[in-house]
């Protein structure tokens, strides 16, 4: 059994969550408290950060390389596309994704040139979804569930306005289970 080292509030555990749950991966959730973290995560992640994933001993960190991992481990339903160039393009995406969460951070402290700066991006996201459905290409996956979570928390917990197009791209995929699921955790925070 998979035990993922988790925490409400945290997107990039939201990304591990949402790929679980497309994968159908039954697993057990340790929520560490951000706040008062237990020493022994230091001892699963030297960063002291979650999620990490921990299955028969084996440990990993990092949200980006679990979700490569699930999708190695779990190949069905694929959540990256057959196409090397879509897949390169949906890593492309998550490679970048401080781009936009850069500004979605200083905005949350405060800073006063965030919003502009959040904003750009958002048009960026709304240029590229005005010339495909998903930021992966033609099909839903690791690309958009990297970055719904930081989306659904702009939305819900910071009132950010989306672009048409970008909030268009969030009504689909809020039609998954995995993300309305995962829209009740933040609308619960
Ligand atoms: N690069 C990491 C970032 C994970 C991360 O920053 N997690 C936050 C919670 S959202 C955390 O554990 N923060 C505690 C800290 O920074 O000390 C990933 O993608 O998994």
């Amino acid at each position: 059994m998979l035990t993922l080292y988790d925490a409400a509030r945290c997107p990039y555990c939201a990304r591990v969550r949402i790929t679980l749950a497309e994968k159908d991966v039954e697993f057990e959730a340790i929520e560490i408290d951000l706040q008062d973290r237990p020493a022994w995560i230091y001892e699963k992640n030297s960063t002291g950060r979650v999620p990490v994933v921990e299955e028969d001993g084996w440990i990993l960190p990092e949200s980006a390389v679990i979700m490569e991992y699930l999708e190695e481990r779990h190949p069905e339903p694929p959540l990256l596309a057959a196409d090397p160039a879509d897949r390169a393009l949906a890593r492309l995406w998550i490679f970048r994704h401080d781009d936009l969460t850069k500004p979605y951070y200083a905005l949350r402290r405060g800073e006063e040139d965030a919003r502009p700066r959040l904003d750009a991006q958002l048009a960026k996201l709304a240029d590229a979804l005005a010339l495909r459905p998903c930021l992966g290409g033609a099909d839903y996956g690791l690309a958009d569930i990297a970055y719904v979570p930081w989306i659904l928390r702009m939305q819900q917990l910071l009132d950010v306005e989306l672009p048409a197009n970008v909030d268009a791209w969030v009504a689909r995929m809020l039609e998954r289970p995995a993300v309305a699921a995962e829209a009740g955790i933040v609308a619960a925070l």
